[in-house]
């Protein structure tokens, strides 16, 4: 049977400064979303992440760093790269928007594409410009001459852009949101942008002049004129694209555009939910199917922030507990739909009642028994299908609820033991005993299983010791 293709990709960031742990929730709810495809349903996936480089932020930070800014870029993209791999982010592609073989092209043909849909017109604008956000602002968007945000003041720009005509089709964007072909979750962000699409969308700023103390290398050149480089959300949306190949060699495009989702935070869903679709139906590319908007990461109730001494870094988090500790907090203990809170009280009160008391004891109760009075070898039934129930929280990227559901099974198995106490059994009906052993440990397989894509590593100790009918390692050890 022909596999199923499904493509997620994450938003790229911006490396002006180390990964923060929203980040890192963003890119595990997508890592989570991608296994779920590729480990339980065996669809054919493909994960991007990537980088954000083309700022103007980045440049800033890089000359405050004394560093020039391409040799900034390295050292904090391998950065990315160290935080992805301890949280086990299972990534096919990290595009990066300076790359001039990959991105580059892709972005441009895009560019031309609107060219030729008389999309695209010069005009001299004056606005406010937030370099935070890389964006436009306007009065109504300030707290005392400030962005509430980045509480910076914006910059007064003046100056000659290419525009792209967004405002022809905020109709036909909006119908496509209305009928799902572009499925926005959860409901209340689709609300959310209906709402901004109901006062009508504005044409965009799309190219800025080529600034002086830009290096080569830096800014996308937009297409017949040298003299201005690509608006970094232009360059940056059409990563989604540029990465499979369009533009260049267009096998994965292809094979999985348009994208199954677009993992984001609510922070950018004007951009996703208007900007995009806007420049990919002026292109005629087929719109992505979905966006899945999260919310933010605080810490006691408050945005997270150096001044309230309420960061909480990840790879601290990472030096301190298992990756899969780690995973599982953001994955169970956040809802991607609303915002979330993480304290450490809050990350070790759940790591030791779930984790080293819940899921550890429970796995080294059973393989303990099964270890005692099982022959070898008894090998593991892989189910035919997974609980519906389990199916359809990931279907509706309900990812915490499917996590719930493996610990009501977790719950389960420990009654079970208690109720039927086959240590005990064992001594008066050994066969009777060894039937329930055998079955809890079916049984922990499966929990086993359904674990895959939220703690990969667990996993796999777990099956294995399923397999070789030993008790596992010490499952949730704290590092020291
Ligand atoms: O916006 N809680 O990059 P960025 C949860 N380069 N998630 C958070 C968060 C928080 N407190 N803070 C950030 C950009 N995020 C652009 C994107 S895409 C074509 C270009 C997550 O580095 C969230 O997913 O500011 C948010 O959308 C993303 O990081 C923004 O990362």
């Amino acid at each position: 049977m022909q596999k199923k293709s499904f493509y997620l990709t994450t938003p790229i960031f911006y490396p002006n400064a180390k990964l923060h742990m929203g980040h890192a929730y963003t890119t595990t709810l997508s890592d989570c979303i991608v296994r779920y495809h590729r480990e339980v349903l065996s669809d054919k996936t493909y994960f991007l992440t990537g980088s954000d480089e083309n700022t103007q932020k980045m440049v800033d930070a890089a000359r405050k760093a004394g560093q020039e800014p391409l040799v900034f870029l390295d050292d904090i993209v391998a950065n990315f790269a160290k935080l992805f791999g301890n949280l086990d982010i299972s990534y096919d592609q990290f595009i990066r928007t300076t790359d001039q073989k990959k991105h580059w092209p892709g972005a441009q043909l895009l560019w031309k594409k609107l060219v030729e849909a008389g999309d695209i017109y010069k005009k001299e604008y004056e606005g406010l410009y937030c370099v935070g956000h890389e964006a436009f602002v306007t009065e109504k968007d300030l707290v005392d001459g400030k962005c509430p945000d980045h509480g910076t003041e914006p910059i007064l720009l003046k100056e000659e852009n290419y525009f792209f005509r967004l405002s022809k089709y905020t109709g036909e964007i909006k119908k496509r949101i209305e009928s799902d072909e572009l499925k926005i979750v959860p409901v209340s962000r689709k609300s959310e942008i209906l709402a901004l699409l109901e006062e009508g969308l504005q044409d965009v700023s799309f190219s800025r002049p080529r600034r002086a103390d830009w290096p080569q290398g830096l800014g996308v050149p937009v297409p017949g004129d040298d003299s201005q480089v690509m608006y970094v959300w232009c360059d940056a949306l059409a990563n989604y694209i540029t990465a499979l190949g369009y533009g260049r060699d267009d096998a994965l495009y292809e094979e999985f555009w348009p994208a199954d989702v677009h993992v984001i935070g609510k922070d950018i869903l004007r951009f996703h939910a208007a900007i995009w679709p806007g420049m990919l139906l002026s292109a005629g590319v087929p719109l992505p199917q979905s966006l899945l908007v999260h919310g933010f990461i605080t810490s006691g109730g408050k945005k997270m922030s150096k001044s309230l001494g309420n960061v909480i870094d990840p790879e601290e988090l990472l030096a301190e507990y298992d990756t899969d500790a780690v995973r599982y907090f953001l994955l169970r203990h956040v809802s991607p739909f609303e915002d979330g809170d993480i304290t450490r009280e809050a990350f070790k009160d759940a790591y030791n009642a779930n984790l080293a008391n819940g899921l550890g004891n429970l796995a080294s109760r059973i393989m303990q028994l099964a270890q005692t009075h099982l022959e070898k070898g008894a090998e593991p039934e892989t189910p035919e299908a997974f609980p519906a129930e389990y199916a359809d929280a990931f279907k509706s990227f309900e990812v915490h609820h499917a996590a719930d559901l493996v610990w009501s099974r977790i719950q389960s198995l420990d009654q079970k033991i208690t109720e039927t106490a086959p240590f005990k059994l064992v001594k008066t009906d050994a066969e009777a005993g060894k039937k329930i052993i055998f079955e809890l440990t079916q049984e922990l397989h499966m929990i086993a299983l359904m674990l895959a894509p939220f703690m990969p590593e667990t996993s796999k100790k777990i099956v294995a010791a399923v397999k070789e009918n030993k008790k596992p390692e010490n499952l949730f050890a704290r590092k020291d």
